[in-house]
């Protein structure tokens, strides 16, 4: 099975199963879990062919652990990043670490300066422990600028941190009292 293959597929399961089921006929239930065979026979109507072999490749294989199959193999879901309605994960609050970093581009700081971080389309604010995860997630969308969050400063004035199964830190928004530009 080629990387190519893997790597489409994972592109394809964050679209369908984070942002657009509706775009093969899948319903995903308020937890973000859909049928695995659905998925299969919806994602065969528009010309792709998966099979649970190459599911289990993605899921095993998948650099930031995006998905996950249920206890009993029959269900499949994206663990973070989701921006559909239907989908509303209850997370339990955690206790983030005291510093958290948020990667993003230059062009967005007048805004953020403005606004603080808030979630765009995406249900939470992603945020991650270590420096190297944000830069290569600001990269995405142009020159990068890292921005520590004061996550401890955060939680102690009430606001809620969650981690997602795969590890990323997610909180409903960053105001700029509790951002740094470094
Ligand atoms: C920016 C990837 C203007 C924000 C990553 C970001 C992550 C503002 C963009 C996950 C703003 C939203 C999420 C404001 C925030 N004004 N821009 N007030 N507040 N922004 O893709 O965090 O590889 O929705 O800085 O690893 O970049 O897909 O969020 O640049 O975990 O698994 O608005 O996506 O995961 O972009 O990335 P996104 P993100 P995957």
């Amino acid at each position: 099975m080629s990387k190519k293959i893997i790597d489409d597929t994972s592109k394809f399961l964050s679209y369908v199963l984070r942002h657009e089921p509706q775009a093969i006929g899948l319903e995903l239930d308020s937890e973000g879990w859909g049928d695995v065979d659905a998925l299969i026979s919806g994602a065969a109507k528009s010309g792709r062919q998966l099979s649970r072999e190459l599911l289990e490749r993605v899921i095993e294989g998948n650099d930031k652990k995006r998905f996950a199959l249920s206890a009993d193999g029959q269900r499949i879901r994206a663990v973070q990043g989701h921006s559909n309605k239907a989908v509303h994960l209850q997370l339990e609050a955690r206790q983030p670490p005291a510093i958290l970093y948020h990667g993003t581009a230059t062009r967005f700081m007048d805004s953020i300066n403005e606004k603080g971080l808030i979630p765009g389309s995406r249900h939470h604010v992603h945020l991650s422990r270590e420096i190297d995860t944000a830069r290569t997630v600001g990269q995405r969308y142009g020159q990068v600028v890292i921005l520590q969050i004061d996550a401890q400063a955060m939680q102690t004035q009430g606001f809620r941190f969650y981690q997602a199964e795969n590890g990323v830190w997610l909180t409903d928004q960053v105001p700029v009292d509790f951002i740094r530009a470094l």
